[in-house]
């Protein structure tokens, strides 16, 4: 008989916690591996690299101001493949949790994919730390444009992504675009439009990061749910040992065992598989109320 995904005793003991009068308050950080069920690349090994680029080197205002007609067809594959790809099981236990008004629950994502929000996940309980593919903005100093969702693939014609998509692994260099096939601002016309995206070197949104805080404070978090992410990115990552500090438990739910945490319920293992399971309890709640 195939071995259990998740060994009994730390299921019940992490399902003991999570029913108990001392588990009020849960703050959910997700990384990349959440999203890979579906079909998304991660950041770190083989989906590190998109061609021959490293991501990381890509998601720069630098990269930007050196070739935006390259950052742009980086871009454009992303939201055509996010557009492509299907909320998972791991996604939609959080939607289900965040509809639990028994608990104090958000969502913090790194993704900025956009499948949570598919997945229906309760808008108000979650925060795109690092923005969204789907949002674009103005990079004109003096334009304030936002278009918080556009969902137009492509966004021009020179950004067709579906020819990326079947040659990704070629790694001949990619046509040079001038700023002419590039999408433009409609509000003040000359500055070109980019990602709503935070790119390496650049600080998260203030509003984002206010209203993280203010959850914190006015909660005591007594769970952290962190979900597939190699916790390396800050200032993300720096909330796991906030909560460490103030006394709150965490379960890691990744693919990788980290031997030197001896703390942290770990559950190993696909976290589409492994995050309904951990959250069956809560989610029941969910769907019982649903359907009465
Ligand atoms: C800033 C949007 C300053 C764009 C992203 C302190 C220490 C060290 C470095 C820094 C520091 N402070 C700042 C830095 C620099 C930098 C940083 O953290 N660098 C890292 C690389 C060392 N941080 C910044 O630049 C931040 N800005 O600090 O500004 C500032 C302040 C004031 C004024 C001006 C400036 C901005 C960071 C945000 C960058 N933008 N995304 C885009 O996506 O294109 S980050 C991007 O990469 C993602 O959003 C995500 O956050 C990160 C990838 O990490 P993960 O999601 O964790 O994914 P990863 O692939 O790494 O891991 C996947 C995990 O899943 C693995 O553990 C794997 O085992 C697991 N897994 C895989 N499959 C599964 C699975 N688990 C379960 N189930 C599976 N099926």
């Amino acid at each position: 008989m195939a071995e259990p995904l998740i060994p009994s005793e730390t299921l019940t003991s992490f399902h003991n916690f999570i029913t108990s009068s001392n588990c009020k308050t849960i703050l959910a950080l997700l990384g990349a591996g959440l999203s890979s069920a579906s079909g998304l690349p991660t950041f770190r090994g083989s989906g590190g690299y998109w061609r021959h680029y490293n991501s990381i080197d890509l998601a720069t205002p630098d990269a930007f101001e050196r070739d935006p007609g390259l950052v742009w067809q980086f871009y454009s594959y992303r939201r055509h493949m996010a557009l492509a790809a299907k909320p998972n099981a791991g996604h939609q236990a959080l939607a289900q949790l965040s509809h639990n008004d028994k608990i104090n629950f958000l969502t913090i994502t790194q993704n900025v994919d956009g499948l949570s929000q598919r997945a229906n996940h309760n808008s108000q309980k979650l925060i795109e730390l690092h923005g969204s593919l789907f949002c674009l903005k103005c990079t004109n100093f003096t334009c304030s444009y936002r278009d918080p969702a556009n969902f137009n693939d492509p966004l021009t014609e020179s950004l067709d992504a579906s020819s990326l998509v079947h040659d990704k692994d070629n790694l001949e260099d990619l046509p040079f675009l001038s700023d002419d096939k590039l999408p433009h601002c409609p509000l003040c016309e000359t500055g070109l439009l980019r990602p709503g995206v935070v790119w390496f070197g650049e600080s998260l949104s203030w509003v984002n990061v206010d209203k993280t805080d203010e959850f914190m404070m006015r909660n005591h978090v007594d769970l952290m749910l962190v979900i597939g992410t190699s916790g390396l990115v800050w200032p993300a990552a720096s909330y796991i040992d906030i909560v460490k500090n103030q006394g709150g438990k965490v379960a890691v739910f990744n693919i990788e065992k980290d031997d030197t945490d001896t703390e942290s319920w770990q559950f190993i293992g696909d976290c589409s598989k492994t995050l309904p399971m951990a959250l069956k309890p809560l989610i029941d709640q969910v769907n019982l109320s649903s359907e009465l």
